[in-house]
């Protein structure tokens, strides 16, 4: 999973990087158009508890890759400002399954907003507007490329019948300012248009960067603004960035006494991928023996066999049957041999729903 960090100018990008990354990228705008990649490890108590039973040589976290970008440069008439960024950035920012979007809510005179005052609603909107125009340049391109050449094969040209009308029906949508995640597109529709990676298309989590003073009004803004800001796939929230970066370089104890004095209940970055998990469906499965203990990131509505081909492609293609047991069964049983003589163990087949903590042995022939 990669989760593209954006936002305008100064907003806080980096810091939120660093926070999460718990890295020491260069912030202030001193940065210039340096990308910053970082890998975090998924938080998971389960896996410790696992580690207790099964002895593993390894225990292996799930992760999520983030991505901070440079502010893209405005669009101008006729121009867009995105297609400025290097192609390296773009596509990145393409690649990612999610957009991070840092929005400023903070003032600092120390620190002035590049655009006089501070207004979070602004910001979110003239953003999401980049991403529509960028979108938008790709559609028309393509509906121009369709228009000039109706040929190839009757197959070829029947998908690209079928291409353009999706195509135009974004384009409609763009054109009226809504981005491409709230068009409600079928399963088929979306496939046919998954080689496009629109960014309009990608599920966004808004974090109101507050300042320190402010968080106590925070929820209510993140709601004020979350109410207007009708999508789908999109969750508003908020985060102090420099108290969490502050927090996150702090001794464990020091940082929870810290926080308990602040109210805070619990770590930005823990707060950030769970909203990161709910935002893009995901669940995790585990597995766990002599070798290793895991976790696995799988979207929530997955069958046993997408989940046996998240470890590996062989182990779909040969499925047999899935040995589950429930994270709470196998914890309380204390084995998988328990969790046999007590029934819990179940012998699941290719259609079985993986649920949030199941523990699988995928059994598959080579
Ligand atoms: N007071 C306060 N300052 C913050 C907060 N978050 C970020 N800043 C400051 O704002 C400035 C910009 O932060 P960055 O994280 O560099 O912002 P950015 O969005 O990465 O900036 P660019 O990459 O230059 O666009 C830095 O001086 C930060 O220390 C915050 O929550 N409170
Ligand atoms: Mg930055």
């Amino acid at each position: 999973m990669q989760i593209a960090i954006v936002g305008l100018a100064a907003s806080g990008k980096t810091t939120v990087f660093n926070t999460l990354t718990r890295g020491h990228a260069q912030t202030g705008g001193f940065g210039g158009m340096t990308l910053n990649v970082g890998v975090v490890k998924v938080p998971d108590p389960r896996l410790d508890r696992l580690a207790d039973i099964f002895k593993p040589k390894k225990v292996v976290q799930a992760d999520v890759t983030y991505v901070d970008l440079p502010a893209p440069p405005a669009s101008t008439e006729g121009h867009v400002g995105t297609e400025d960024l290097p192609a390296e950035h773009l596509a990145r920012l393409r690649d990612s399954d999610a957009l991070l979007h840092v929005v400023r809510a903070f003032d600092d005179p120390s620190m002035p907003h590049p655009a006089g005052s501070v207004d979070p609603a602004r910001d979110l909107e003239q953003l999401d507007l980049e991403f529509i125009l960028a979108d938008l340049a790709m559609v028309d391109r393509r509906l121009e490329r369709l228009a000039a050449g109706r040929h190839g094969t009757p197959a070829e040209r029947e998908a690209n019948e079928r291409e353009e009308v999706i195509l135009r029906r974004l384009k409609t949508d763009l054109d009226a300012g809504r981005p491409i995640r709230d068009a409600g597109l079928t399963d088929a529709e979306a496939k046919a248009i998954r080689g496009f990676r629109f960014l309009t298309e990608k599920p966004v989590l808004v974090l109101l960067n507050v300042g320190e003073r402010d968080l106590p009004g925070a929820r209510e803004l993140a709601d004020a603004i979350g109410n207007s800001y009708e999508h789908r796939q999109a969750i508003v929230d908020f985060l102090s960035a420099r108290i969490e970066m502050e927090l996150g370089e702090l001794e464990p104890e020091d940082a929870a006494t810290f926080m308990e004095e602040l109210g805070i209940a619990q770590s930005g970055l823990e707060r950030v991928i769970r909203l990161s998990y709910r935002l893009l469906g995901l669940i995790s499965f585990l597995t766990a023996g002599p070798d290793e203990v895991r976790a696995w990131p799988i979207v929530n509505g997955s069958n046993a066999v997408d989940a046996a081909g998240a470890i590996h492609t062989d182990l779909a293609k040969g499925f047999i049957r899935a040995e589950t047991v429930g994270y709470e069964d196998l914890v309380q049983l204390g084995s998988t041999a328990e969790a046999r003589k007590a029934g819990k163990l179940r012998s699941e087949g290719k259609t079985y729903r993986v649920a949030d903590g199941d523990v699988m042995e995928i059994l598959f022939s080579r």
